[in-house]
Formats: C-alpha cells, structure tokens, sequence
C-alpha cells in the first residue's frame, strides 16, 4: 500500500472549495475534515459526523483523518476539570471510530494555534503567502491576536485555535497558564495521552500530535514539539504505537536547525501522517511559506520525500499550506488553504513518489 493523499477541507459552507473540485487532484482519497463549529471539549455527536460522511459519500472520499479535535485549556494546563472533558474526548473518539476513523491530529500549544504576523505578504511573482516577522512576535499578544480576529471577522470566517470566544478572554488565559512552564506542560501531556491509550486501544485510533508552529516559545508560553530531542522525549515518554506524530516539516523548519528527513528515519513507525510544506527563511530570523517545489525553499522537500520513500511509509500525506494563486485573496480563500497551490504541491509530490517508485522497480 502505498502513502495515502489527503486534502484539507473545512467542510461545507464553511470552505469556498468545493469537494467536486477536489476530486479532479489526481491522487486524493482521504478528506481531511473537522467539526469547525465545535468548542474544544465539546462532543463530536453521532448525527453530526454522519452528516460530513454523507458529503463525502458521493465522491468516494474516505473520512480516515481528523484535524483537529482540539484539546480543551483545562486539559493543557492541569486543571481538576480537565477529566471531564477527557472523558469527553473519549466519547468523540468513540464516536469517529463508528466511522471509520483511523487518526486524529491535535495539537498541544498552549492558548495559540499557528501564529503569523502577515497572512497575505507578497511572494515577488504575483503570489502572496503566509510570513512570520519575528519582530512582530514578541510581546504584546493582544496586538497579535487581534490582527487576526479583524481579518476573520472582516471576512466572517473562523480559524481552529483562534476562536473568538476563547480570544475574548485572552489575558484571563495568559494568567490561567501562569505556573504551566515546560515541565508541568509535559506532565500534562503525559496524563492526557495515558488517560486516552485504552481507547486507541480499543478504537484502533492513532492520536498523531501536530508540530508547534513556530517551534518555539512565544508570548512566555512554553511550547514542546519543536525538535528532534523533543520529539523523542515524546514517543518515549509514552512508548505506545498509538501515540503518534503528525510531522509538519513547514513548521518544524520555521527553525533550520531542525532535519526533518533525518526525524522521517528515525520515527517513520510512529508517523501517522505527514504534512508537507515549504518555508523560506530570511537572516533576521523571519520566515515565509513557498511553493512545495524543493528549490522555492530552505525545507528539504526532496529529501524529506525521499526518506519516506525508503521507509516505504504508507500513514496519510497531505499538502500543507499553499501559497494564494491566481486571484486568490482576503475575502475568497482561507489563509493557507487555497484551491491551486495545494493541488500544484500534490502533483509536485505524486510526481516525486511515482519516479522514486519506477527508480525503486516497484
Ligand atoms: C495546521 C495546524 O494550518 C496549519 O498549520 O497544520 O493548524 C494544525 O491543523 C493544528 O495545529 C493541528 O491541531
Ligand atoms: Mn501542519
């Protein structure tokens, strides 16, 4: 079997892509999905996943990846509540697996999901792209997240991990996660993760982490998934085939010090799904998003590629963010999730693969 494509989606009037239109990308069979109007914690309900598994149905789309079910802040910084909503977790999981649901990606990022400065920033050919002025992230988060909250307002779309309600309470956040440095965060994961193995067990579900984008701590707040050391901890602090990563090379390589194809080698079994993306980095620090093409960026496209190849990994890919193409912009496209340079991306690695398969003789 070989690797699984994937497509992210956000699902039906919530994405201006239609699934009709994906299914004209050569190679995609997984929907990559979610429940975007739920709250983390909340329960992902019997009717409302039957609802998305009705869309996919006529296209012939499998429903096998999440992305996200995200964990609530209790959960994150160790409250006495947190079990409820572990519990809750649970149900959701029980739930997916009803259909057929093989992996769920989440992430561990104290209060923020990805973080940028710029949303559209002019890539010099016409294109704009996500960008990361390393300046601009510093201090004031109010300043950041409000960037944010006027272009998904403005717009009237909402991003995972930026919801307005959470985003409402900001500074009573911030002060919530007061005494949750790296430690008490790890051992918060831990917990998390141990309370959730018997039902991967008993579900069959990968739970796959996603990467911290950027790897590194922001606004005080201290972040785990950022390099190969980290990453090992990680699998090693709970040592069960169900506990999986999400490899995101674009945000692992927001910082160059990172090799993402030597992590590919090291952990191939334990990657439950891949996500492509390149960045270009700049001397002072700051970082944009490229095409996938391996020579538009810093990421190593081509040997990341290449080393799943030789692991004959066979979990589910994705293309990650794109840049905005051809009348692309605010108002028609989701930052990062445009229609044409995901399906460029994909035609870049199916092309890369198919090659590596003929040179390999399979
Ligand atoms: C995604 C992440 O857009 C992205 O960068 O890869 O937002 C990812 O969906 C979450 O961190 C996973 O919980
Ligand atoms: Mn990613």
């Amino acid at each position: 079997m070989p690797m699984q494509m994937g497509f992210r989606w956000y699902g039906e009037g919530n994405d201006k892509i239609s699934l009709s239109h994906i299914k004209q990308i050569p190679g995609v069979t997984s929907i990559v999905w979610a429940l975007h109007n739920k709250m983390p914690g909340e329960v992902w309900e019997i009717d409302e996943i039957a609802e998305v598994q009705k869309q996919l149905e006529p296209y012939g789309f499998n429903m096998d990846v999440v992305e996200s079910v995200n964990v609530h802040d209790d959960i994150k910084i160790g409250l006495s509540t947190r079990d409820r909503y572990i519990e809750n977790y649970k149900t959701t999981m029980r739930n997916l697996a009803k259909f057929g649901v093989k992996v769920i990606c989440y992430n561990f990022m104290p209060i923020f999901d990805w973080t940028r400065s710029n949303l559209f920033h002019e890539v010099g050919d016409g294109s704009t792209a996500l960008f990361y002025e390393k300046g601009m992230i510093q201090d004031d988060y109010n300043a950041m997240a409000q960037y944010i909250l006027d272009f998904t307002e403005k717009y009237n779309m909402s991003f995972p991990g930026w919801e307005p309600e959470r985003m409402a309470k900001l500074d009573e956040l911030f002060k919530a996660y007061e005494g949750v440095d790296h430690e008490k965060l790890w051992a918060n994961l831990k917990y998390f993760l141990e309370a959730l193995m018997p039902t991967c067990e008993e579900t069959g579900i990968k739970m796959a982490i996603h990467m911290d984008d950027p790897p590194w701590d922001i606004f005080g707040l201290p972040r785990l998934l950022i390099n190969e050391e980290n990453i090992d901890r990680f699998l090693n602090m709970v040592d069960n085939p169900y506990n999986c990563l999400t490899l995101c090379s674009g945000s692992l390589n927001a910082d160059p010090n990172n090799n993402v194809a030597e992590i590919v080698r090291k952990h191939c079994d334990r990657i439950a799904f891949a996500h492509i993306r390149n960045v270009k980095h700049f001397e002072n620090g700051d970082f944009s998003e490229a095409s996938h093409r391996d020579c538009d960026g810093d990421t190593g496209i081509l040997d990341i590629l290449k080393a799943y190849h030789d692991c004959g990994y066979e979990g589910y890919i994705r293309p990650d963010h794109g840049r905005h193409l051809w009348n692309e912009g605010p108002g028609n496209v989701r930052p990062g999730y445009g229609l044409y340079d995901r399906a460029l991306g994909i035609m870049y690695m199916l092309g890369v693969w198919d090659m590596l398969d003929k040179l390999g003789g399979k």
